[in-house]
């Protein structure tokens, strides 16, 4: 009987702290790209700063693909982003109009649903590194923050996939 008791005890205990870990927002499969300036038409409502640092330093600029998995109840919200190698980062999207491929920033942060995954990729959503301080090397990586609302701070690694 005993025995029984502690053999349930160890299951539920198991089985709590699985459910722990499945039931938290994470941040995998980070990937970076270096991009140049004739690949980038930025939309006519982004910013002159944003319009200046690409048309200035085309050739330092890159990209961030992710994906986000949010198994919680709640909804959270990807409020910014932050790394140390490059002067400013955005959120992006990718816009095809009348088969013009544009980029407009994002304001006010991504909600991120409950039970969701939001995936940021190649034309679609993407994380914009502006003015890098070094080039993008295939086979390097670099670590990226996200600042969610409820989540707080996740930092991952970005691996550059030049092939
Ligand atoms: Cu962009």
């Amino acid at each position: 009987m005993l025995k029984e008791k502690s053999m349930l005890l160890i299951f539920i205990v198991l089985s709590l702290s699985c459910a722990k870990e499945d039931v938290r927002l994470s941040v995998e499969k980070a990937w970076s790209l270096p991009v140049s300036v004739d690949q980038m038409v930025i939309a006519s409502d982004a910013s002159t700063e944003t319009q200046h640092a690409h048309g200035i330093h085309g050739q330092s600029n890159g990209v961030v693909y992710l994906k986000i998995n949010n198994p919680t109840q709640t909804a959270d919200t990807l409020l910014s982003i932050s790394t140390d190698i490059c002067d400013i980062i955005e959120m992006h999207e990718t816009k095809i109009t009348d088969d013009v491929m544009q980029m407009e920033r994002l304001e006010g942060g991504l909600p991120i649903p409950s039970k969701s995954t939001v995936e940021f990729k190649p034309r679609g959503l993407h994380i914009m590194l502006i003015n890098l301080s070094q080039s993008l090397k295939n086979g390097e990586a670099f670590p990226i923050t996200l600042n969610f609302k409820n989540a707080g701070k996740i930092e991952v690694t970005s691996h550059v996939r030049t092939q």
